[in-house]
């Protein structure tokens, strides 16, 4: 089973979303999720239906410890993972928290070797396929993740890979940890690492030039079986790929509907509150602006027909439409706006409100919503006040 791409014909077979806004998100600057505050993301990430949530990284502190237990008990239908460091340490402190999958990552670069760790390849290969070794002893399912595997010299990234398939390793995982690769380098190197193992292959994608979800979606199409995603794209510096905007274009492009997208604001809305990390309004699918209509010629045509200026519904992902009333409102939508509240006023009257409101967007920045203008309107408020 596969769904298409209408436009190119590509074709995405069976796939899963991993999310990671409880440890990747909570590596954004400032952010440290409460344990009640856990629970609730990872109760509406199940909700959403992701086929795996990453819950934290064991070895970080004990109260981590108990807030990643605290899921793993809540009887989700998703699967748990927790990340380790390529130490036996961080994999004995995982197999503490009856998670199902760990994902031991270890850069791979010689950037990264040199700088980081100042030790050698086969050095890198060796910690974890001892700490692969020590999960599988555990019984846990394990992703083996390349830290810049994107900056990794490709003959030495799909050693590194065979190694840990003929470790036993349950998946490996491209991360590209500075988000340096676009949509045309995802497909070469998901290709090229697929060509080499036969394991599933997960992709995780930094935002850092904007492509997080181009690559995800391009990583799809090339055979990748699990993609990376955030709530509101939150994680180390620019962030990761947005699960609001993965989910969506999935629906959108392909027609993949296994996912709640019908949650997505409300999810949205709930990592912002507990992050801190508020989300621009053009933020594409839960942003405020994103379903917000001003232009008259836009409204006008929105009134009649919601899909002539709008990819997909609000109420897909539990939006509302909005239609503000300012400099750029014309008459013809400002009479179709008030004809929707029942308010039918002369041609006449009808212009000079419209002035009205241009002049006060122009000279006071002001606009408003439908209902602030019907409410005054009604107590003649706009009138006195111009
Ligand atoms: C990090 C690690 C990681 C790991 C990704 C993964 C990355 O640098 O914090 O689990 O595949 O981006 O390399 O988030
Ligand atoms: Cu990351």
């Amino acid at each position: 089973m596969y769904s298409l791409n209408p436009w190119t014909g590509k074709k995405i077979r069976e796939f899963q979303i991993c999310d990671n806004t409880l440890r990747e998100g909570e590596q954004a600057p400032g952010v440290a999720f409460a344990v009640n505050e856990k629970i609730a993301i990872a109760s509406m990430l199940d909700e959403v239906g992701v086929e795996v949530i990453e819950t934290g990284f064991p070895a970080v502190s004990e109260e981590e410890r108990v807030a990643i237990k605290k899921i793993t008990e809540l009887g989700l239908d998703a699967k748990t993972s927790g990340l380790c460091r390529a130490s036996k340490t961080d994999v004995d402190l995982a197999a503490e928290c009856d998670l199902d999958w760990v994902s031991i990552f270890v850069a791979t670069s010689d950037l990264h070797l040199e700088y980081k760790y100042k030790c050698s390849r086969e050095e890198i290969v060796e910690k974890m396929v001892d700490a692969l070794t020590r999960a599988k002893e555990y019984g846990l399912k394990v992703r083996v993740a390349a830290e810049d595997a994107t900056r990794t010299n490709l003959e030495f990234l799909k050693d590194f890979y065979v190694s840990a398939e003929q470790n036993g390793a349950d998946m490996v995982s491209i991360a590209d940890t500075v988000g340096i690769l676009n949509p045309s380098s995802t497909a070469y190197l998901v290709e090229e690492v697929k060509k080499e193992i036969s394991l599933p292959v997960a992709v995780h994608f930094h935002n850092d030039l904007g492509m997080a979800t181009a690559n995800t979606l391009t990583a799809l199409e090339h055979g990748a079986y699990q993609i990376q995603t955030t709530v509101n794209g939150i994680g180390e510096r620019a962030g990761n790929a947005s699960l609001e905007e993965v989910v969506v274009s999935l629906r959108v492009l392909y027609g993949i509907e296994k996912y709640r997208a019908e949650w997505l604001k409300e999810i949205s809305r709930m990592v912002e509150e507990f992050s801190g990390v508020s989300t621009a309004p053009t933020k594409p699918v839960v942003g405020n602006h994103v379903f917000t209509h001003e232009s008259g010629i836009h409204v006008a045509a929105v009134v009649e027909n919601p899909s002539t200026y709008e990819p997909f519904s609000p109420e897909m992902v539990g939006m509302e439409r909005r239609f503000i009333i300012g400099k750029h409102t014309g008459k013809k939508a400002l009479r179709a706006l008030l004809a929707k509240e029942g308010i039918y006023i002369e041609e006449n009257e009808l212009s000079k409100l419209l002035k009205n409101i241009k002049v006060r967007s122009g000279r006071f920045k002001e606009s408003f919503t439908v209902r602030e203008l019907v409410t005054m309107l009604k107590s003649e408020k706009l009138e006195k006040k111009a």
